[in-house]
């Protein structure tokens, strides 16, 4: 049997275990990215582990979410991100050069290499070829360290392309189709490779929405063949020299398929409050709407912006409508400057951000009271735009100018202009923000300002685990409601301290009182517990607030691992019933929990203070229990020497 894209990869960087869906395996990791909000943490745990200098072919750090400068925080994190980088060997992205996922694939995506990135959206650059994995911080810094990333090998799902899209359908179409099927954890556990003649008609910028968007299915990660369309994106990126050929075996072997008829598809929109709420944008109607946000790394490359442009040229947008556009990185940027279409995008009364995550991550732009934002990005979670009431949907590009010119929830299919893009033969390359690593690491100051405090640390897997149910949940809790990150708590993303005084506050606000009163307690919630940012916060947070284990039905994936690397159980339930029967305010006993997690048992007892015993699933790998027992990935580290 043939193998798949995904499965060449992996096969070409094991370093340990064997292609087996469900067992641990580790590979080489060329590449990592961080980000600002993630990358403070993951720096101070490279320098924790005392590492060097890194040892992937190529780490980049990128200054993209943290932009409003309101005080001193987010300038002291940038400060301490880019010594940090200079001194240990990995590449400075400069505020103002783009959202890391967009620079990432123009300047630094190779066909057939991997990349672990502290973002959940690292599976862009799968849209070239490459294997991208989002993944926590420690697990980052530990790839940057070691030049190694473990993970359980996941199950590789065919998602089989034919047709051609239809005028002002769009890939963010297809990739809402595929959540619509699905679901928000119809991915966890598997990589979505896409194949098909369909394939070939799509660029790589189109390829990168659906590959971005992918991690709202909780996948792994997904990936497209490395053909050519991904030859000619690299030539006009001037680096035709990296690209290889990588296309799946024509025997491969898949766990499961689907197939999608891409000349079938409408404009289709997620509804609130996640993305896989989506419905077609006929069926929704043609409701007012207040804002409309074009861009995030999902929807915001030179194709979407020059469609954007053509669509707005000698338009007004509606009164009653704010339009904001963030254009993916420098490069998009200039280059609608130098061809006149800013202009265009100005005249017609769009509101210009700079090149960063911006309203996506709730940093600014927050829509009005019960106000409706139309927005290209990848969530809708409730709450982080920054305005609880307000109902936020996700489109395409052309669905979202549409109806910013209209006022109103607008199906772009009956519109008439021709918004076809080229992919430009050469697009205008300029690396002058990337500042690479120092010549001379030693004499590199790294400066910690005010801003940067210690991480927490957890201490060994007592005996016995003893603490209260302090917060019953229900499905799909993201890790936007366990650790919220709006403007004002982005700021504050290397002081856990203070961060923890808001940790799970949308579910419950006296929670962080009162975990900090009880000093000792567990959290139970449903499927798919943790989904979204792939923010180690999540965890150190809880950590912080003397969190011992997480019971749930399910876990998305990224947040387990973080809860792991904090030493925190995470435990699933055997029987929805056991679920059913757990009251908030129960005490909860793991006897000999130290003892049951050494054992390798799979299986771990829990007894309620009123004396109801039952059984937890443990479900993780030998490392990861040896990480558990120590309280913590840092201190497994330290332990081994
Ligand atoms: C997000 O889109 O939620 C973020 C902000 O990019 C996160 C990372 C973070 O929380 O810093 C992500 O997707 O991992
Ligand atoms: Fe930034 Fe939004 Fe993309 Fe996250 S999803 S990396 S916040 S643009």
């Amino acid at each position: 049997m043939g193998l798949s894209i995904a499965k060449k990869i992996i096969a070409e960087h094991l370093t340990a275990g064997q292609m087996i869906p469900g067992t641990e395996i580790v590979i080489r990791a060329d590449q990592t990215l961080t980000q600002d909000s993630t990358g403070t943490m993951a720096y101070l745990q490279l320098e924790a582990m005392d590492v060097d200098q890194v040892k992937t072919r190529r780490s980049v750090a990128y200054i993209d979410h943290n932009m409003l400068q309101e005080g001193f925080e987010n300038a002291d994190d940038h400060k301490y991100i880019q010594t940090a980088a200079h001194r240990h060997g990995v590449y400075f992205s400069r505020p103002g050069n783009g959202i890391c996922h967009q620079v990432h694939l123009e300047r630094f995506s190779v066909p057939g290499e991997t990349l672990v990135g502290s973002d959940s959206h690292t599976p862009t650059c799968g849209a070239i070829g490459m294997l991208a994995i989002g993944a926590g911080g420690l697990d980052v810094a530990v790839a940057m360290g070691s030049g190694l990333y473990s993970l359980v090998m996941p199950q590789v799902v065919n998602i089989r392309l034919t047709g051609r899209l239809k005028p002002y359908v769009a890939a963010k179409d297809v990739i809402l189709e595929v959540l619509r099927r699905l679901s928000v954890k119809g991915g966890v556990g598997k990589i979505m490779e896409y194949t098909g003649p369909g394939v070939q008609s799509l660029t790589v910028p189109e390829r990168s929405t659906i590959t971005n968007m992918g991690a709202e299915l909780g996948a792994t990660t997904s990936v497209f063949p490395s053909d050519g369309a991904a030859k000619a994106f690299m030539r006009a990126q001037g680096r035709e020299d990296q690209w290889s050929e990588l296309l799946a075996d024509p025997d491969a072997e898949y766990d499961e398929t689907v197939e999608i008829d891409l000349g079938q598809l409408t404009p289709l929109a997620a509804a609130p409050h996640s993305p896989d709420n989506v419905k077609a944008v006929s069926e929704i109607g043609e409701i007012r709407v207040d804002q409309v946000a074009i861009g995030s790394c999902t929807n915001s490359s030179y194709q979407d912006m020059m469609k954007t442009a053509r669509m707005l040229k000698g338009k007004t947008v509606a009164s009653h409508v704010s339009l904001v556009v963030s254009p993916g990185s420098k490069q998009v940027l200039t280059m609608l400057a130098q061809n006149g279409a800013l202009a265009d995008i100005l005249d017609a009364g769009a509101r210009i951000l700079e090149s960063g995550c911006g309203p996506c991550i709730g940093m600014g732009q927050s829509p009005a009271t019960n106000g409706v934002s139309l927005r290209t990005f990848n969530r809708n979670f409730k709450g982080r735009c920054g305005t609880d009431s307000a109902e936020v949907y996700l489109v395409s590009t052309e669905t979202a100018v549409a109806s910013a010119i209209a006022g109103c929830l607008t199906d772009p299919t009956r519109l008439e202009t021709d918004i076809h893009v080229d992919m430009p033969g050469q697009f205008w390359v300029n690396d002058n923000m990337v500042v690479p690593p120092s010549k001379d690491p030693r004499s590199v100051e790294v400066v910690r300002g005010p801003n940067i405090k210690p991480f927490p640390l957890n201490t060994k897997l007592p005996p016995q685990l003893r603490g209260e149910v302090l917060l019953k949940l229900g499905d799909n809790v993201t890790t936007d409601q366990i650790m919220p990150s709006n403007a004002r708590l982005l700021p504050y993303r290397s002081n856990i301290p203070y961060l923890a005084e808001y940790c799970l506050a949308p579910c419950d606000e006296t929670f962080p009182a009162r975990a900090k009163k009880a000093g000792v307690g567990v959290v139970a919630g449903g499927e798919n517990y943790g989904q979204g940012s792939s923010r180690e916060h999540a965890a150190l947070a809880p950590l912080y607030l003397g969190i011992k284990a997480v019971l749930v039905k399910s876990f998305a994936r990224i947040h387990k691992s973080n809860l792991i690397n904090s030493g925190i159980l995470p435990l699933t339930f055997k029987n929805s019933a056991d679920y059913d029967a757990l009251v908030q305010g129960d005490t909860l006993i793991i006897p000999d929990a130290g003892e049951q997690v050494r054992s390798g048992a799979d299986t771990i007892l829990v007894q309620t203070g009123a004396g109801r015993a039952f059984e937890m699933a443990l479900t993780v790998t030998d490392q990861e229990r040896k990480i558990l027992l120590a309280g913590g990935k840092i201190n497994q580290i330290r332990e081994e020497g």
